[in-house]
């Protein structure tokens, strides 16, 4: 499994730092829709589910986390420490937040809409839908 993560354009001088992201630039897709999550307490499991056709770039802008990947073969674990690198997930991949850090904050660009619809919850149905 490829894990792709991007390393985000810094514009950073005496007064500090700032990152921009341009859908189809920085951003491998349209972006619809950006959410973060906060407050996630240590110990809380994020996720644990796959997508059936959304992309993401997940950017930990504040503090730390572990986000597990499974693509049905292989599972690999990312760190998402610093606020400009991005983790792209594709769909079809069964993804895990986890170990948040005091006070992280994880923003998430996504290629569509919500849609309920488009979320498999469901382990045995993730790896039917991904042919294992
Ligand atoms: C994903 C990982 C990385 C909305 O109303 N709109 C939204 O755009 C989202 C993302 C969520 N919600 C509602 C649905 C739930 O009632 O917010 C609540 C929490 O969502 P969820 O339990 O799906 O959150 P996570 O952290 O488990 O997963 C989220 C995304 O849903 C998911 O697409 O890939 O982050």
């Amino acid at each position: 499994m490829e894990i792709v993560k991007y390393k985000l354009q810094q514009h950073g001088d005496e007064r500090g730092h700032l990152v921009a992201l341009e859908e189809m630039i920085d951003v491998p897709f349209e972006i619809k829709r950006v959410y973060y999550m906060f407050d996630t307490r240590p110990g809380i499991v994020r996720g644990m589910h796959a997508h059936k056709s959304l992309e993401q770039l997940l950017v930990c802008v504040h503090g730390r986390v572990t986000v597990l990947l499974d693509d049905g073969s292989e599972k690999k674990e990312v760190v998402l420490d610093n606020p400009y690198e991005g983790l792209y997930i594709a769909n079809n991949m069964w993804r895990e937040m986890r170990d948040f850090s005091e006070g992280a904050v994880l923003m998430v660009f996504a290629s569509k809409y919500y849609d309920e619809n488009d979320y498999i919850r469901d382990y045995d149905e993730f790896l039917k839908f991904v042919g294992k």
